[in-house]
């Protein structure tokens, strides 16, 4: 497929994903409004409709609660109720006293994209009034959700916030996470799983695994999602190296735009927040002896087992000094197995947990390859990046906008090698974007 018949068919699927203001990710698997999804979506739609990529992050924020919180699910529509599960009757948001009781939405959230996404969206609209005044009008609400997360997830003071549930970091049942769940023991949950109904078996988190994620939202359920309990008493509190670098290269965004829409206050409180991050993830969260960013476990006091794709994040944020820049790409390029695999899986090759159709246990995403080779097109590290771009490319000309792909070369020209949902907006919205070539 040439590059013109490429676009044409990623802004179909975007198109035909958009419901009422906002886009689902994937037919039949995610029937509602994403928050990191709609992140990166609207970084397609920005090239060719910006109204529509304006509207994607307005429709999110309206989700907003009282105390700045952005869950990471808007179940806005009713007829999809019994389609997803754990649904909006699950989580029960209104157990929490800072709920929006104007929409139905989970408890959780999700990487906090969406400053540096406003300021890409700006990067090609400065000029319209109607692009200006979203700025203005988004701005204290992006302020608001780091707010929550300085004041709410950093009991320690550290500049570096935790996620709460394994959802919140995006990468749902990385085996970083392994070493939590064998910590402790919960019930068998009996439910109805409606994602392997959709998505084959093995492309998809095991049903324990299931089982303790749905035990964590029990938990917090009887604290009524009160964020100091669960820091108090809860088994999973993890300083996640990709959570924190989107918090970064958003605080830096907001630092650019707050500058030029004139909330001068409010830059000098992202300045202070954002030097305290950007140096604790660089001595807590950088391994000298892998060379790459780790997972800490804020609970037991050290870091997670496993190098995984959410380690290259901090390049995006331009965190690593030159000399970490050089041990990252020297991990990286690894990751290939002297050119065995396509570039980036989600999880170390060389590890014995690594499970190359399974999820976020290591395939090959295109939301981490985008990130990666942003990073380090702004590192000038361009002929890895263009690795990363050309490999992405490939996946998506050969199997199309899958979800997410089988990283060895060798099995891809045997079998299908697009996993999970298929026609998938972020990856549909991204090729977008790596075909305008870093607008
Ligand atoms: C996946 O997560 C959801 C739960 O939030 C799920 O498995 O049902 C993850 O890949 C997450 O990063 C993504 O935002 C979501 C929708 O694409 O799907």
């Amino acid at each position: 497929m040439n590059n013109v018949r490429l676009l044409q068919h990623a802004r179909q699927i975007l198109l035909a994903n958009r419901r009422q203001g906002y886009t689902i990710p994937g037919a039949g698997i995610y029937p509602f409004q994403w928050k990191w999804d709609s992140g990166f979506i609207a970084l397609g739609y920005r090239h060719f409709d910006i109204q529509k990529a304006m509207t994607e992050l307005e429709t999110l924020f309206d989700a907003q609660w009282v105390n700045g919180f952005v869950p990471h699910i808007i179940f806005h529509s009713q007829k999809d109720r019994d389609n997803y599960f754990p649904n909006a009757a699950f989580y029960h948001a209104a157990l929490s006293e800072n709920a929006n009781l104007n929409y139905e939405t989970t408890t959780l959230t999700q990487p906090p994209v969406e400053g540096w996404v406003i300021e890409k969206i700006f990067r090609v609209g400065n000029h319209l009034p109607e692009v200006q005044a979203f700025v203005k009008r988004l701005f204290p609400k992006v302020m608001a959700q780091h707010k929550y997360l300085y004041e709410n997830r950093d009991p320690f003071n550290e500049g570096l916030v935790y996620i709460q549930h394994n959802w919140e970091s995006g990468t749902d049942n990385s085996p970083v996470w392994d070493e939590i769940w064998n910590s402790f023991n919960v019930p068998e949950y009996n439910f109805s799983r409606k994602d392997t109904q959709v998505v084959k078996e093995e492309q998809r988190p095991a049903k324990r695994e299931y089982d303790y994620y749905l035990y964590l939202i029990d938990l917090f359920k009887k604290w009524h999602y009160n964020d100091k309990s669960i820091a108090e008493s809860s088994p999973f509190l993890v300083q996640d190296p990709l959570f924190n670098s989107m918090l970064v290269a958003s605080n830096k965004s907001l630092i650019r735009l707050g500058k030029l829409f004139g909330f001068l206050q409010e830059v000098e409180l992202l300045e202070s927040w954002n030097r305290k991050s950007v140096s604790a993830i660089n001595t807590k969260l950088f391994d000298e002896n892998t060379g790459v960013y780790r997972h800490f476990d804020l609970r037991r006091g050290k870091w997670l087992s496993g190098i995984t794709s959410s380690g290259f994040a901090p390049l995006f944020a331009g965190i690593p000094s030159s000399q970490q820049l050089k041990k990252i790409c020297s991990v990286l390029e690894k990751f290939s197995l002297d050119g065995q695999l396509f570039l980036t899986s989600s999880f170390d090759p060389k590890d014995n947990r690594f499970e190359p159709q399974r999820y976020w246990r290591g395939p090959v995403w295109v939301n981490m390859n985008w990130l990666i080779f942003e990073g380090l097109m702004s590192y000038g590290v361009t002929g890895l990046a263009q690795k990363i771009k050309e490999d992405t490319l490939q996946m998506v000309r050969e199997q199309g906008f899958f979800e997410y792909f089988e990283p060895s070369r060798e099995k891809s020209k045997k079998q299908p090698f697009g996993y999970g949902g298929k026609e998938f907006s972020w990856t549909a919205a991204l090729v977008i974007d790596l075909l305008n070539d870093r607008l």
